[in-house]
């Protein structure tokens, strides 16, 4: 058991920085830790990495799509190739509905082999357990942990719906694994979220023409959503089997692909940006309501110091702005 009382976070921080990788599964458990001695260490840690840019040079991909569809299986191949590249990578196991904790479970079709992960591959895995501050957010400081010592962060979500969307305002790229005859794109046409991801991939192309049919559905549904999105970047629809390794490469060249067209056209700033007010107006209105918002002046007050956080991490403006809720609540 670790010693209750606040941890000194400089040294950490530097050996994070530095690529030490006992100090990554160091601060992982530090920013996942409830106690509150610990919070205020959390804090200063994402403060830290907020203010040191080498710390956020990963590339952060989600994988997301219903149970079964063949993410992690997906990941592991392409998790391969790109260590073909000594590329850094860690990755995030998300399992919103497990309540066993640590999310054993999920992690099990990443079969990363012991000179994988010698060779600075990371793997976490994320139970919801009982959180104070929702899985979100506990992945978000998750992910800023990995991005200090990773080339890429990986993100594997399920789920249909509001994960989506939470997915979404944490990564610079989505990518959409759909199982072969899941009947997902009727779900997600209903949902109105196809505009969301940024890369399709129809995996298990080896089951044939069950997998055909998905990708011609899917297609015909991104065709009607296409007309709505106008942000230069038409989400490519892929075929692939995670079985077979057919298609990973693909997968990869589009992914850089996007991270490039990302960053060429402002779009990486601009969707960190959103996702970080996204983040903050949802903290603060799920602990203090609409109501305790307004009395901060609103979403217009939080984009603005969101802005100028200068040596704050957004986990910090949050907790700094809550404080002025309470303080406003108590009429002070
Ligand atoms: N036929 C076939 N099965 C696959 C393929 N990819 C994954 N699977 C299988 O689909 C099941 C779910 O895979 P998994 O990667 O755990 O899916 P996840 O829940 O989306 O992470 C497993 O039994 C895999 O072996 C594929 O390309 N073809
Ligand atoms: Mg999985």
């Amino acid at each position: 058991m670790k010693p209750d009382k606040p941890l000194d976070v400089a040294p950490l921080l530097e050996r994070l920085l530095a690529g030490d990788r006992t100090a990554i599964a160091e601060a992982l458990n530090l920013v996942d830790d409830q106690r509150s001695a610990q919070r205020e260490s959390a804090l200063e840690l994402l403060d830290g990495l907020a203010i040191h840019k080498e710390a956020q040079r990963a590339h952060v991909v989600g994988f997301t799509g219903a149970p079964g569809a063949g993410k992690s299986s997906l990941l592991n191949a392409l998790v391969e190739t790109l260590r073909e590249h000594s590329l850094r990578i860690g990755i995030i196991a998300v399992d919103p509905s497990s309540q066993r904790s640590g999310g054993a479970l999920l992690g099990d079709r990443m079969r990363l082999s012991a000179s994988a992960r010698e060779a600075g591959i990371f793997l976490r895995s994320m139970a919801a357990r009982d959180r104070l501050g929702g899985l979100a957010d506990a992945t978000r400081a998750s992910t800023a942990v990995l991005s200090a010592g990773f080339d890429w962060v990986f993100i594997e979500t399920v789920g249909i719906g509001q994960s989506e969307c939470e997915v979404a305002q944490l990564v610079d790229t989505l990518v959409f694994v759909a199982q072969p005859g899941a009947g997902d794109t009727l779900q997600f046409m209903k949902a109105g979220i196809l505009e969301l991801p940024d890369i399709f991939v129809v995996n298990k192309s080896d089951t044939g023409a069950e997998a055909e049919r998905t990708r011609s559905e899917l297609g015909g549904a991104l065709q009607l959503a296409e007309a709505q999105a106008a942000a230069g970047w038409t989400p490519p629809l892929l075929s692939a089997s995670a079985r077979d390794r057919v298609g990973i490469d693909e997968i990869q060249t589009q992914i850089e692909a996007h991270r490039q067209h990302s960053r060429e056209s402002g779009e990486f700033a601009r969707r960190r940006e959103a996702g970080q007010l996204a983040f903050a107006t949802e903290s603060l209105s799920r602990r203090y309501g609409e109501w305790g918002l307004a009395q901060i002046g609103g979403a217009g007050t939080l984009s603005g110091r969101l802005e100028q956080a200068g040596e704050r991490s957004a986990f910090g403006v949050v907790l700094d702005l809550g404080r002025e809720i309470e303080n406003a609540l108590r009429g002070k």
